[in-house]
């Protein structure tokens, strides 16, 4: 089988929930020497979408949304020695990090894995969970003086509270650099509601993190 085709039967097999064939396509483009940042963010990323689609014409439901998040799970598991092996920089205090998914929102999948790469160049992360209101934000930044503060959201609908989790850091005289991601956002939207970085992906998000550390906050 080509590359080509194990790509496409890990994105078809994941957008379709059918775990087991997903997870030997797993193995077969893991056995194929794919680089483990295409599997996750484009094949597996592509197939989350489809899913989204999927959900939203009515052909899945939340059940199918929950399922496609624990297969998606476990797949960063088996791919958790790949990811170490690519992104590990061996550094260590690097910079704090506090990341959240903003009020009303509950998606964590694309955070962790910003979380994990962090980890991984030598950040320190401290993680607030999803759903974060704005003034755990401010409690946790007077406590840890993190260098940044990552705020995700993928619902269009919590775009209002991330502007209010931005206005309350500024409000509390937080010194930090503001990233935001996730699918709800763009850069104009991240503009618009007055964060300091948007990254695109979890790879983006680091490579901003490090040169905003490298530039001294
Ligand atoms: Co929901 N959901 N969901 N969902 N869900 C979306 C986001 C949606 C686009 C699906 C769709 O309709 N097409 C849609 C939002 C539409 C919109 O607002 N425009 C939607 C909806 C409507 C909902 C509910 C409202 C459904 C309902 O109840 N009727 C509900 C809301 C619950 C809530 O949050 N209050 C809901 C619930 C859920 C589940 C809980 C069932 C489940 C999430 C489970 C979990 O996260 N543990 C779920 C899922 C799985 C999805 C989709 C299918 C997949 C999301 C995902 O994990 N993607 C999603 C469809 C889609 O996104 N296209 C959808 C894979 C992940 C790797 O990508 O998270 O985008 P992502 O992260 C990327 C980048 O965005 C970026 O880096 C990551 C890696 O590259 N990134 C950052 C993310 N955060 C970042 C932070 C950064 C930097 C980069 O810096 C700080």
């Amino acid at each position: 089988m080509s590359v080509g085709d194990v790509r496409k039967r890990l994105r078809e097999a994941l957008a379709d929930l059918d775990r087991e064939t997903f997870l030997e396509a797993l193995n077969e483009a893991l056995q194929a020497g794919i680089d483990v940042d295409i599997i996750v963010f484009e094949d597996m990323s592509a197939a989350m979408d489809e899913i989204g689609r999927r959900f939203e014409s009515g052909e899945y439901f939340i059940a199918d949304l929950l399922y496609a998040a624990e297969i998606f799970k476990e797949a960063m598991r088996i791919l958790e020695p790949y990811i170490v092996k690519k992104h590990s920089s061996g550094e260590i205090e690097r910079g704090v990090v506090i990341l959240g998914t903003v009020k009303g929102d509950i998606h964590d999948i694309g955070k962790n894995l910003v979380a994990v790469l962090l980890k991984l160049r030598g950040f320190r992360v401290i993680d607030l969970g999803v759903d974060v209101p704005p003034e755990k934000f401010v409690e946790a930044a007077e406590k840890y003086k993190p260098q940044i503060i990552g705020l995700s959201a993928l619902l269009t609908t919590a775009i209002p509270s991330m502007r209010e989790t931005i206005e309350a850091l500024r409000r509390a005289g937080v010194k930090a650099k503001i990233m935001v991601g996730g699918a709800a956002l763009s850069k104009e939207i991240a503009r618009e509601i007055g964060a300091d970085y948007y990254a695109e992906n979890a790879v983006e998000a680091v490579r901003l993190a490090e040169m905003i550390v490298e530039n001294g906050g």
